[in-house]
Order: C-alpha cells, then sequence, then structure tokens
C-alpha cells in the first residue's frame, strides 16, 4: 500500500533517514507489510471490479454495445463513442483528445476494426493514468512524524479515509496519531474518535469552535517525543470557493511547518468521485491554494461517473494516492493505474 512511497522502500524502519544525511532525507515509508498487498491482491482485485461495475456498465459495456455487428469505424461510431465518454465522465477537453488520437489512428489504417479501438482506447486511458502517477518523493524531517493533511469538501469522506488510512498504517505496524482539528462541525471529533477506537490509534483532540490551528500545533508537540510514525489530520469540510475558509487551510498548513519545519508532508485532497465534473474545479482551486500533492478519490463503488479518474489524471499533475470502493476499513486502495484499467475493461458480466 501506500506505492507513493513504496518504490524503495522495505518497511516501517524506513521511516528513520541515515545518519548525517542533513536536517532532511528523503526516505519512503510504507503502510502495508512487504508481501501482505500480493497475497491480498487477487480478493482486492475482485472487489475492485465489483466497486467499478457501475461505471464499467455506463462506459465499457456501452462501447462493447456500440461495436456490436460493426466492424466498421466510421465517423458515426466515433460520434456515438464521444457520447459515451462524455456521459463517463472523461471529460469533454479528455474525450476530444482521445477522439483526436482515435482519428490520427484510423487515418494511418493503424486500427483494423472495433476490436482494436477498444484496444487502443484502453492503452490511451491507461497512458494518462501512468503520465500522472509519478511516485512521489516525500521529505521527511529526522526526527519527526510524518505528518499527512487531508482536506476537501463537506461530505466527501475525509474522516473515513483518515480512519481506513490508519487502519493501513497501522497493519504494517506503525504509530499511528490522529488529529481533529475539524473542530467546526458537530461530532466531528466524535467521529474520528470512533475511527480511533476501531483501528486502536489514538487521536488527540479539543472542545468544538477551538482553533484548528492550534489544535494542530499541540497535537505536533504531542506527537514528536513520542515516537509517532504518522499524523494524520482531519480538517472541516470547506467549500472551495470560500475564501476565508482556504485561508484557514494556508494558515494550518503554516503552523505545522513552524512547528515541523517541511510538514505537512502530504497535503490529500478528499475528492467524491459521484460529484463527477465538479471534482475539477475543488482539486483546482485547493491547488491554487495549498498546493495539493496527492489525491484521494472516495465513493467510486457509488457511482457511474469513474471516468472521472481518467479527467482527473489528465488534467492535473498531482497523482491520484488512493481510491475508496466502500464504507469499510478495508475499502481503501492504492491507486495503481493497471489494475484500475483492467478492472474497468473486465470482461464478462456487468
Ligand atoms: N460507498 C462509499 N461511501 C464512502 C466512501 N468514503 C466515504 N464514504 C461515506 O461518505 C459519508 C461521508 O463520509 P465522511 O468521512 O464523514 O466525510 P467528510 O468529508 O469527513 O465529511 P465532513 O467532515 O462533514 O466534511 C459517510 O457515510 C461515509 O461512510 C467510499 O469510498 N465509498
Ligand atoms: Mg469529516
Amino acid at each position: 500500500m501506500l506505492s507513493w512511497f513504496k518504490k524503495k522502500l522495505g518497511g516501517a524502519q524506513d521511516l528513520q533517514p541515515e545518519q548525517g544525511a542533513g536536517s532532511e532525507t528523503t526516505a519512503p515509508v510504507t503502510a502495508e507489510a512487504p508481501g501482505q498487498q500480493q497475497e491480498n491482491g487477487a480478493r482486492f482485485f475482485l472487489r475492485l471490479k465489483d466497486g467499478l461495475s457501475r461505471t464499467r456498465k455506463t462506459f465499457v459495456r456501452q462501447i462493447d454495445a456500440l461495436f456490436l455487428g460493426k466492424k466498421k469505424i466510421d465517423a458515426e461510431l466515433l460520434e456515438d463513442l464521444e457520447e459515451i465518454l462524455i456521459m463517463a465522465d472523461i471529460g469533454a477537453a479528455t474525450t476530444q483528445e482521445l477522439l483526436e488520437k482515435t482519428r490520427e489512428q484510423v487515418r494511418r489504417n493503424a486500427l483494423g476494426d472495433a476490436l482494436a479501438l477498444k484496444k487502443a482506447l484502453k492503452e490511451m486511458i491507461l497512458g494518462y493514468l501512468l503520465n500522472a502517477n509519478r511516485p512521489a518523493e516525500r521529505v521527511l524531517p529526522r526526527q519527526s512524524p510524518f505528518v499527512i493533511m487531508v482536506l476537501g469538501v463537506n461530505g466527501v469522506g475525509k474522516t473515513t479515509t483518515i480512519g481506513k488510512l490508519a487502519y493501513k498504517f497501522t497493519q504494517a505496524g506503525q504509530k499511528v496519531l490522529l488529529v481533529a482539528a475539524d473542530t467546526f462541525r458537530a461530532a466531528a471529533s466524535e467521529q474520528l474518535q470512533i475511527w480511533g477506537k476501531r483501528v486502536g490509534v489514538e487521536v488527540v483532540a479539543q472542545q468544538a469552535g477551538a482553533d484548528p490551528s492550534s489544535v494542530v500545533y499541540d497535537a505536533l508537540d504531542y506527537a514528536r517525543p513520542r515516537n509517532f510514525d504518522v499524523v494524520l489530520v482531519d480538517t472541516a469540510g470547506r467549500l472551495h470557493t470560500k475564501v476565508n475558509l482556504m485561508e484557514e487551510l494556508k494558515k494550518i498548513k503554516r503552523v505545522m511547518d513552524k512547528k515541523i519545519p517541511g510538514a505537512p508532508h502530504e497535503i490529500l485532497l478528499v475528492l467524491d468521485a459521484t460529484t463527477g465534473q465538479n471534482a475539477i474545479s475543488q482539486a483546482r482551486l485547493f491547488n491554487e491554494a495549498v498546493d495539493v500533492t496527492g489525491l484521494a478519490l472516495t465513493k467510486l463503488d457509488g457511482t457511474a461517473k469513474g471516468g472521472i479518474v481518467i479527467n482527473i489524471c489528465h488534467e492535473f499533475n498531482i497523482p491520484i494516492r488512493f481510491i475508496g470502493i466502500g464504507e469499510q476499513m478495508e475499502d481503501l486502495r492504492d491507486f495503481e493505474p493497471n489494475e484500475f484499467v483492467e478492472a474497468l475493461f473486465a470482461e464478462g458480466e456487468a
């Protein structure tokens, strides 16, 4: 898991940078014991395939239907394909680019029949996903935990994602602290504490209405001497269009950096896949405000709009770290482009 840190890693001990590497170093962290992901691979793939079934129905199965009995790729077929791509929330610009590349291949006679077109589409889509999937080299401070700040609009699944992440990290033997910096919504910190209990990790919270920056400040003070490996900070849901709320996020970020230079080491924006194109403007505005370093796309299980993944990868240079495919603890998947495309294009029922 946490493939964004996985490239060079082995286990939790990698959290400790080498001696003499300066005040900071780029050391990777993992949230899963080696080998565990392989063991769970087949089971998780089925879950993912299941989770993507609605998207597959409105996207890949429609393409299949479009090709039914049609061998020739003509203008009419491409028009119908355009409609399907748009309906799957792949986005206007990405759709046009895909169609243009397809037309180009048709002109070059590189696509013999409809089946070849489907294969080419799959490859082009994988290309977009891989392109945006640069592994991040996170800068870890020598003597402090890895701090992940989680943000997003109301109800996208921030707190749930934090709970699931805490579970992932804990499974990998890492010591996790949750921070309830959502002091705005009633019951927000209780919700986080329920997750804390469920996963078995500590939660730092203050009274409702407290300044979120000061909650974070105190929490980092608490975390530092107690050898926490990972600190997950929950923030209040906020509209990306509300300037003062975005300013508050900047302040929280500044406070973290003051307490632990370089923190937050990951700014994880949570987007709800069911919102389709709106997720794009959320990503843009949050990124403008605080330089988002990773995305988590939730609720892919409940939507036919899974094409948004393709659109996001095409529009942004921000890697998707995780996808949420259900409400349970283990329903957060590392985003793996190959696996995603295979699940999306899976043959057979649904
Ligand atoms: N089906 C499904 N539901 C999800 C997923 N992730 C979160 N949810 C549900 O979405 C709802 C909102 O989740 P929260 O975690 O409370 O969202 P939030 O962003 O913290 O909300 P606020 O703090 O109010 O802004 C809950 O009912 C979650 O169970 C997912 O991947 N799939
Ligand atoms: Mg919340």
